[in-house]
């Protein structure tokens, strides 16, 4: 039998590179996204080439109903969940404070803190039940440092860092390690998304940087999670190396 991991967020950037990685080293995965024609696809690619299970869960995190629904009605031979990575999450709008809208601030504390919870909530029966597992919970350099325009998708890094150091309390009694990841800036969908499909927007934010792949996050999540059963990595910061912190950058011109 093989190991099981959940990833949420898996239809692109992070989560997908994550899902191909821990397939790859013959893991079974359930990847979740609200796009479902990009997890069939994903589903069918990495039972090709790694001949692992993959089992695909559409719904929005944002849905309580709709996650605790795939979570109440998992096939039985998905419940060993070894491993949760929520990743799922956005920015929205990158605006001052006085400017923003607040749709997107609604959005993102919707996604990144209560569909973090919701999910972590369905899994954990599962997880107490083997009294074991590891949570992985994606923050972020904004979660550590506010920077200017970045108000309420800060405000939701630093809620994933609070309740991520807060599970790690309340689990230790369930043998469940919890760790914390904080990337800065990676190149994926994620500022298309922020930049609501404003292209060169969105390329400007990586212009004059080599920044971190999602492959160099699934890396970090890869390690932290194959490390002896007896050690947990609570907490990580990486950025690129022309990144330091979330505000300063050596941009080449
Ligand atoms: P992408 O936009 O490439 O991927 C985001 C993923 O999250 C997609 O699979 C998307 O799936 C999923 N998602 C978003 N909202 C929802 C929702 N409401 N319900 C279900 N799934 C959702 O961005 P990244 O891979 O970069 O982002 C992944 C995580 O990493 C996010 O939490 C982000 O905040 C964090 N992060 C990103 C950094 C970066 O610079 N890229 C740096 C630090 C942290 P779908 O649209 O199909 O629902
Ligand atoms: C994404 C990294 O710096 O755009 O969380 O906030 S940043």
């Amino acid at each position: 039998m093989n190991k099981i991991i959940l990833i949420t967020g898996a239809t692109s950037g992070i989560g997908k590179a994550a899902a191909i990685k821990f397939a790859a080293a013959k893991f079974d995965v359930i990847i979740t996204g609200r796009r479902n024609e990009r997890l069939t696809e994903l589903k069918l690619q990495l039972e090709k080439e790694y001949g692992i299970q993959v089992l695909p869960l559409c719904f929005d995190v944002q849905d309580r109903q709709a996650v605790t629904a795939a979570f109440t009605n998992l096939p039985e031979q998905w419940q060993k969940i070894d491993v949760l990575f929520n990743n799922a999450g956005l920015a929205l709008g990158r605006d001052s404070f006085e400017d923003a809208d607040m749709n997107d601030w609604e959005t993102m504390l919707n996604s990144n803190v209560h569909g973090l919870l919701y999910v972590s909530k369905a899994v954990l029966p599962f997880m107490i039940a083997q009294q074991k597992g590891h949570i992985v919970n994606m923050g972020s350099v904004a979660g550590k440092e506010v920077y200017e325009k970045g108000n309420v998708y800060c405000a939701s890094k630093f809620a994933v860092d609070a309740i991520t150091k807060g599970m790690r309390i309340d689990l230790l009694k369930h043998n469940i390690k919890v760790t914390g990841i904080h990337p800065g800036a990676v190149e994926t969908e994620f500022s298309l998304v922020r930049f609501k499909g404003q292209e060169e927007t969105a390329k400007a934010a990586y212009a004059g940087l080599t920044p971190l792949t999602a492959e160099d996050i699934a890396d970090t999540v890869f390690y932290c999670v194959n490390l002896p059963a007896h050690v947990c990595i609570n907490d990580l910061v990486i950025t690129c190396t022309q990144q330091a912190g979330a505000y300063y950058f050596y941009k080449k011109q």
